[in-house]
């Protein structure tokens, strides 16, 4: 059968049509409604979330729509436009006895957390439609459970407000799914608002919305999903994060946020290896860069931001060493090509790269990229502009 992830997104039709015609087909019967979720990229701030650091991403036009409707008793059933056979899950495997694997872990994760926070989480039967390409870096898994999460907190009229969703859909990925991940993904899916970046401080979790209006500086945000292959990125994130808490013990703090810049000549000192000193500096650089990036955002100079872009990914290519050949080819030929900043997004070793250009030169930079990746024998890369949109909404 053709993969239907594998066609462009528009030539597979709206992705709500499609949740709905999946619900349709597998059920017999209209939904109840449907809820969308974002995709997102990170602006920049890697790495720095599970460091109680900062993170500034947008969510992206491409979303994960679940079509839904109540289902007798406590069980879930869930489809997927990319997958032939429902799953279907009981208590046994949202109580700690058993765990849904694969792509509907995610989904039985959210009822998991959902009921391990005490709510009555109902039966519901659900459908699954994404144009959030999978492994590509762009927060598939967190679009799934945050879609997911609204749907089964409507259908079951629970009491759940908006700024406690992203730590419970967490919870899922982290104790359910067993992915050791921060807080920055869920945050943007669930917060982001149309045409701001989210200034997230990952401690607090207080939010600020700050206004990303690209198109009225003639820029544009080109994201190019390297398309390589994933290489060993769950061991080695789960080692990057280690190495952090690691650190923080050694300097006696309770998360490498709590060293500053000012603080991180002394703080090097006093770490053991050349290694952990090198992921050290890429945090606390990286928060600094945040902070500078927002201080240019709220003065509308926003094009003045391409260094700090262009400094994260060589800190996070050197540092933090989470980049790949195909990235780091991807984000220099950008810049030969007159991109204003670049740098990889999302966890590393693979994924996407963005890249701050002028809108006119969003096409020609996107070639120079494709080129330089032909001359080095790499799988052509895709690529598409993004304008920063909302996040989980009801349609
Ligand atoms: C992945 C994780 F899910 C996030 O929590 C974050 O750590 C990111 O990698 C790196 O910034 O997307």
């Amino acid at each position: 059968a053709p993969d239907p992830a594998a066609a462009p997104v528009g030539a597979r039709g709206d992705v709500a049509d499609r949740a709905t015609a999946a619900f349709r087909t597998g059920y017999g019967e209209p939904p109840a409604g449907r809820w969308a979720a974002p995709g997102r990229v990170n602006l920049i701030g890697e790495h720095t979330d599970y460091n109680d650091g900062y993170v500034l991403p947008f969510a992206l036009p491409l979303r994960t729509v679940v079509a839904a409707a109540p289902q007798p008793g406590t069980t879930w059933t869930v489809r997927s436009e990319l997958a032939g056979e429902p799953v279907t899950f009981g208590v046994d495997q949202v109580t700690g006895a058993g765990r849904v694997p694969g792509w509907a872990g995610y989904v039985a994760g959210v009822v998991w957390a959902l009921r391990a926070a005490g709510h009555p989480v109902p039966g519901a039967r659900l459908a699954i439609a994404s144009d959030v390409p999978l492994g590509a870096g762009l927060s598939s898994s967190a679009a799934l459970e945050a879609a997911v999460l609204a749907a089964l907190v409507d259908l079951g009229g629970l009491d759940l407000p908006a700024d406690a969703r992203p730590r419970l859909a967490q919870r899922a990925e982290n104790e359910y799914v067993g992915a050791p991940t921060g807080i920055m993904d869920q945050s943007a899916v669930i917060r982001c608002r149309a045409g701001h970046a989210l200034f997230l401080d990952c401690r607090t979790e207080a939010v600020d919305h700050i206004p990303f209006d690209l198109a009225a500086d003639g820029l544009a945000v080109l994201v190019v999903d390297s398309r390589a292959p994933h290489r060993h990125a769950d061991g080695e994130y789960a080692a990057r994060r280690a190495a952090c808490e690691r650190a923080a013990r050694v300097l006696g703090v309770p998360a490498l946020r709590d060293v500053g810049v000012a603080d991180l000549a002394d703080a090097l000192d006093r770490l053991p290896d050349d290694e952990t000193r090198r992921r050290l500096r890429h945090v606390v650089t990286e928060n600094q860069r945040v902070l500078d990036t927002v201080d240019l955002l709220r003065a509308d100079r926003i094009r003045e931001i391409g260094p700090l872009l262009t400094a994260s990914h060589a800190s996070m290519r050197d540092d933090f060493e989470i980049t790949v050949p195909e990235v780091d080819t991807a984000v220099e030929a950008a810049l030969a090509a007159g991109a204003l900043g670049a740098r990889m997004t999302g966890g590393g070793f693979g994924g996407c790269v963005l890249a701050l250009v002028d809108a006119a030169a969003a096409d020609s930079v996107a070639a120079a990229v494709a080129t330089a990746y032909a001359a080095r024998g790499f799988t052509a890369p895709a690529h598409f502009t993004a304008l920063p949109t909302h996040g989980t909404t009801q349609l």
